[in-house]
């Protein structure tokens, strides 16, 4: 069991006891212990399995070690399942909803006896719920938006939390009697954001005994159905599982077929009827000979089209790239050399600067930018100057120490209600790198919040706009903005419109970053880590990157050091 699922076990339990009314010391001991598991590099089931003492993590006291054992050897922790049976499934999701806290959530269950999403929806519709003590309409408005993300995209799950799955789907698959290949296709090969079931593809030369051995995956719920070359499956965490099973000579044309996306797969069925060939999963026919079905690089190739990355199989443009040669060089992770936002104790993060440097190096960067919150290096009433002082002289201390990687000073700003910048010119000269970045206020006019982004933009300080759109996937909308008069100054003004890699970020997406691009604006692909794991994150963010057609050269962390500062400070 991972870690992820460990801490998810420990907030649902924090997220359940909340809504009970139990006390919250014992609600925020398990909240914070769901935090530290999460963001831990080593795995607490190897620990557990080691005999080592858990109680020396943070967080984790003798009670929390105990119920850590228990998941660990047995898969799940009684008391969480006791407390789910007391309440609505819908209750816990509800919990995620932007405005909604476990006291609101229990007044709407007790009071409106809202007990499903279709409820909710109904009970905002209807007004019923301004008028609750606590509430109001905006709140009302709030929950009714909420809603609606809720039904887009949260029940969908984020790529993150679905890519230990497949994972071990396939290494579990790959065991299986006599398969000969196994590939995750569906919108988790194209790296989308989020999945709505994974969809894996598998040959052998007996179907059968493939679709018996996955539906005894051990993290298998409830198995749908189980045909002779298709079964559907539904795991623990409800994530849904789809695994077709072919024969080994129609391998590539299937597994086109089924990682798709539906638009790009129709779109190639046009493209065929124009040549008088026909395709599907079986092959591309001339006649009723298949002429092309071993590899995809076979199938694109018997249409005349270059090779097309999963990323971009979106029909936006790509089949027409590939027959005219136009297709992008998309980025790899290889190329970055750097990364420019990354959070330590001084702020929110869990490590120390000196411990995030040391996984940076690891990691091979050769440069990073330590940036904490601004608002976590100011006191109340102003300036921490001192804090300040600490901090930059730190990380002129850890320059010294290691000659493989350079440290840049750098802060996450928060960019004020009117644009203007919280700290003034004597601080921030001291700093190689400032990122400017919207945290409050959510609630400003289209043209304000717009006019708020380009005056800090064109501050000399700010070189870097950190997670454009403040969305929050599933949870939170992203802000309405006029993207296009934005990109339009970054690219004037000559700065980094980043691409911010935390999992429920991915901000900017694929469009905005593949119209930034056309419009000129550079780009930095950031992880925003809070903790030594979180700094491999990069790697969502070049598959974002990858979805919005970007290359090397778009991105300025792919230099290396001295251009970089170069093109930084132009
Ligand atoms: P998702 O699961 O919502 O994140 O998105 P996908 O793209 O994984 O979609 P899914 O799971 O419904 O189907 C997987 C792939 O199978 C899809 O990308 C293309 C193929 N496929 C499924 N249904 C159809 C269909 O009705 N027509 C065509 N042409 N392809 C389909
Ligand atoms: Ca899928
Ligand atoms: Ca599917």
């Amino acid at each position: 069991m991972s870690n992820k699922e460990i801490a998810k076990i420990f907030s649902q339990l924090a997220n359940l006891l909340e809504l009970k009314g139990e006390n919250h010391f014992k609600v925020r001991a398990y909240r914070n212990a769901a935090r530290v598991i999460d963001a831990l590099p080593e795995s607490l089931e190897e620990m557990v399995k080691n005999g080592k003492d858990l109680t020396k993590l943070p967080a984790i006291g003798e009670q929390i070690a105990q119920k850590i054992e228990q998941i660990v050897k047995t898969g799940k922790l009684p008391k969480l399942e006791r407390l789910k049976k007391e309440f609505p499934p819908a209750l816990l999701s509800f919990l995620s909803i932007e405005g909604l806290g476990a006291n609101r959530v229990k007044t709407l269950y007790e009071k409106l006896h809202v007990d499903t999403v279709a409820k909710l929806q109904k009970m905002a519709k209807e007004h019923k719920i301004r008028s609750l003590k606590g509430f109001g309409p905006k709140l009302e408005e709030k929950i009714a938006k909420g809603l609606k993300l809720l039904k887009q995209e949260g029940i969908r799950f984020l790529y993150e939390e679905a890519e230990p799955f497949a994972n071990e789907l396939k290494e579990y698959l790959q065991k299986a009697p006599g398969v000969i290949k196994v590939e995750i296709a569906g919108s988790f090969r194209r790296r989308k954001e989020t999945v709505g079931d994974l969809d894996i593809l598998a040959s052998a030369k007996e179907p059968e005994i493939v679709i018996d051995y996955f539906t005894k995956f051990p993290k298998t719920a409830e198995v749908i159905s189980a045909g002779e070359t298709r079964s559907t499956i539904v795991l623990q965490n409800s994530l849904q599982v789809d695994l077709r099973v072919v024969k080994d000579e129609h391998f590539g044309s299937a597994l086109h077929y089924f990682t798709g996306s539906k638009a790009h797969v129709l779109e190639i069925r046009k493209f065929a009827i124009d040549m008088n060939l026909k395709v599907n999963e079986y092959g591309v026919f001339k006649g009723s000979h298949n002429i092309a079905s071993k590899t995809e690089e076979d199938v694109y190739k018997v249409f005349g089209l270059n090779y097309i990355e999963p990323e971009i199989r979106e029909n936006r443009g790509e089949i027409e790239a590939a027959r005219d040669g136009k297709l992008p060089n998309l980025v790899t992770l290889n190329d970055l050399q750097g990364d420019l936002h990354i959070h330590t104790n001084y702020s929110d993060g869990l490590a120390s600067i000196e411990k995030m440097v040391l996984k940076a190096r690891e990691l091979g960067h050769k440069y990073i930018a330590i940036t904490d919150h601004s608002n976590s290096l100011s006191i109340v009433k102003g300036l921490d100057r001192e804090k300040i002082v600490r901090y930059l002289k730190e990380i002129d201390k850890i320059n010294e120490k290691y000659d493989d990687i350079t440290v840049l000073k750098g802060m996450e700003l928060d960019i004020l209600e009117d644009g203007s910048l919280p700290y003034g010119s004597d601080i921030l000269i001291q700093f190689d790198i400032v990122l400017g970045a919207v945290h409050s206020k959510f609630k400003l006019s289209k043209e304000q919040e717009t006019e708020r982004l380009i005056k800090a933009i064109k501050s000399p300080y700010i070189k870097v706009i950190s997670h454009i759109s403040g969305r929050l996937i599933g949870k939170r909308a992203p802000l309405d903005l006029d993207y296009q008069e934005i990109f339009k100054v970054l690219k004037e003004e000559g700065k980094f419109l980043e691409i911010n890699s935390q999992p429920s970020r991915l901000d900017v997406n694929d469009i905005l970053a593949r119209e930034a691009k056309e419009m000129g604006v550079k780009f930095v692909i950031n992880s925003d880590a809070h903790s030594q794991m979180q700094l491999e994150y990069l790697k969502y963010g070049i598959n974002q990157a990858r979805r919005g057609w970007l290359e090397k050269d778009d991105i300025a962390n792919t230099k290396g050091l001295n251009e970089f500062l170069q093109i930084l400070n132009r």
